[in-house]
């Protein structure tokens, strides 16, 4: 979590996962996306549970705290800790594996619904655009329009798209968010709304569980 001086110039600190089939380019992405690197031969896993990336979206200073999965997605077991509290899921294929394309909405798009909160934001990410394509355009085109998300064709290894898709999910967070910016709980009741970020300067920011006026 942030430190007591990014407090100060922190406007939302928002969690946000990477999910999808084992081997899609999950932490390529994430590598890419923080260090502006690649590596063919990466071992599979980056061994911290998230990277924080600060970012400005109409002036607001935004931290997304991205997890990244240690293993776990290759028996599609992801633990409930995972997605508590996540405020935006990127749900990512690889477009030269059909099969992973065929996984989001049969096993992770259930997964996220069962398990992350309702009001979450998602994002598609069709990655490996660099090499030759299994699966049609027409049809991750059609699911994100049928789910109502973004979608992008990403190349961890090239780069495109990757920030350009982080940035458009922290704009679509903070439009969510900002309409509770000055929205106070009665005290004592149970929060009114939901946020699933971090906000230290929300008036019902509640220090020890470091997120606002949060319920489930
Ligand atoms: N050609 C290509 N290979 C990629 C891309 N992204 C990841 N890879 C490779 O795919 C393999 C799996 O990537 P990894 O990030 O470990 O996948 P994860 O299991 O989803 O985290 C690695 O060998 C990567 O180098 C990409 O955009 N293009
Ligand atoms: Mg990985």
């Amino acid at each position: 979590m942030a430190n007591v001086n990014d407090y100060d110039l922190t406007d939302y600190i928002f969690k946000v996962l990477l999910i999808g089939d084992k081997n899609v380019g999950k932490s390529s992405i994430l590598k890419q996306y923080v260090n502006n690197e690649f590596d063919a031969f990466c071992q599979t896993t980056i061994f911290v549970d998230y990277y924080t990336v600060t970012l400005q979206v109409n002036g607001k200073i935004v931290k997304l705290n991205i997890w990244d999965t240690a293993g776990e997605e290759k028996y599609h077991a992801v633990t409930d800790v995972y997605y508590r509290n996540a405020a935006g899921v990127i749900l990512v294929y690889d477009q030269s594996s059909k099969q992973s394309f065929e996984n989001v909405s049969k096993v992770w798009l259930e997964q996220v619904q069962r398990k992350a909160p309702e009001d979450c934001e998602m994002m598609l990410l069709g990655n490996k655009s660099d090499q030759t394509t299994a699966v049609p355009e027409c049809d991750p085109s059609q699911l994100a329009s049928l789910y109502s998300i973004p979608y992008y064709p990403t190349s961890a290894k090239l780069g495109s798209n990757v920030s350009t898709a982080f940035q458009h999910l922290a704009t679509t967070l903070v439009r969510a968010h900002s309409a509770y910016d000055d929205v106070v709980c009665d005290p004592g009741s149970m929060p009114s709304f939901a946020l699933h970020s971090f906000q230290p300067h929300h008036p019902c920011y509640q220090e020890e569980d470091g997120v606002c006026c949060y319920y489930a």
